[in-house]
């Protein structure tokens, strides 16, 4: 007993200094979007001293079929209600799950770290953004830490005071692709990760119907971008430009009157995380070749989106090039990347 109480003041002293900045965050390494995952939150500390008794935990839009683990010491309550979107699964529509967790009743000292676990399956999910999870721990009866900030459009998540907790994803570079294209009746197979392959995008060019323009030696085409999830700050767009001509050519900006800003951006995998950077010297288009911008690749963002864009509307574009100058195209809002 006398080691044990040795043991606590000793740990109850590292948390003074280190962990009063930690942050509830997940201990999983980044998951597939269409992967099941045991999500497991880490809660490092209490409120201002005071032990935890409950943990609320929302369920973000694209987490779906939830089950909390069950946790010795603690009830759970878990609500269900309406997804915003319908998902396949399995060839099952799913509209409705579970939508926040809640871990009941229990004690966390303040010294004490401990973890949540919510199994669940993600059937839509950003790579760019991840899932974010706002959650709530309440001591007492009227003390909380509250961790549900949200980055906004452009926002650097490390700004921000008390950030959700937010479930890394992986950019499954052939599922994404794929998910992109699919127009809604063909939701159905968008449903197969497998089905996804590299080479099949030709195939799967969006039929909502981008008209293909002509700009000088350039021509642009298979032009689509996609309904934005709830709570997702920005969106992508994709399009295809040929040059025939004989000469390079760069893309050098964009604008789009449904954003406040648009940039050119590419995306490449590092160490199985998706990283994005901005091209500030434009994408290049070399004489006789393409370049698609295509999800996990080249693409267009936008920032400061007015309103979320949705499934069926489209978003007007305007592409600015070195040599060819400017031409504006309509880019169809395909559904949102689901899996
Ligand atoms: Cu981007």
């Amino acid at each position: 007993m006398k080691t044990m109480l040795i043991a606590t003041t000793a740990l109850a002293a590292l948390v003074s200094t280190s962990a009063a900045f930690a942050h509830a965050s997940f201990a999983n390494p980044p998951t597939a979007v269409g992967a099941y995952v045991a999500a497991t939150l880490q809660v490092p500390h209490g409120c201002d001293g005071m032990a935890t008794n409950e943990v609320q935990i929302k369920l973000p839009e694209g987490f779906i079929s939830a089950k909390p683990q069950p946790k010795a010491g603690w009830e759970i309550e878990v609500i269900s209600g309406d997804y915003q979107n319908s998902y396949d699964n399995h060839g099952e529509a799913v509209t409705s799950g579970p939508v926040e967790i809640r871990f009941k009743n229990g004690n966390l000292p303040d010294e004490f770290y401990d973890t949540f676990t919510i199994y669940g399956k993600v059937a839509a999910a950003d790579p760019e953004t991840g899932l974010a999870f706002p959650t709530v721990q309440l001591c007492g009866t009227d003390a909380t830490v509250a961790w549900t900030d949200i980055a906004a459009a452009g926002q650097d998540p490390h700004d921000l005071k008390s950030p959700a907790p937010v479930l890394k994803i992986t950019a499954a570079a052939g599922a994404d692709e794929h998910a992109g294209h699919g127009a809604p009746a063909s939701g159905g197979h968008a449903g197969h990760a497998a089905h996804a392959g590299h080479g099949d995008h030709a195939a799967a060019v969006n039929p909502g119907g981008f008209d293909t323009v002509t700009l000088g030696d350039l021509e642009l085409s298979g032009g689509f971008t996609k309904a934005m999830l709830p709570g997702q700050p920005v969106g992508g767009g994709f399009i295809t430009i040929t040059n025939k001509g004989g000469e390079d050519d760069v893309l050098i900006s964009a604008t789009s009157p449904n954003a406040g800003e648009v940039q050119l951006h590419e995306m490449a995998m590092v160490n199985d995380v998706m990283k994005m950077r901005q091209l500030p010297d434009g994408i290049k288009v070399p004489a006789g070749q393409s370049v698609e911008l295509k999800p996990g690749g080249l693409h267009l963002m936008f920032f400061k989106v007015s309103e979320p864009f949705r499934d069926g509307a489209t978003v007007p574009v305007t592409l600015t090039f070195q040599k060819a100058g400017s031409v504006d195209v309509v880019l169809p809002i395909g559904p949102a990347r689901s899996n």
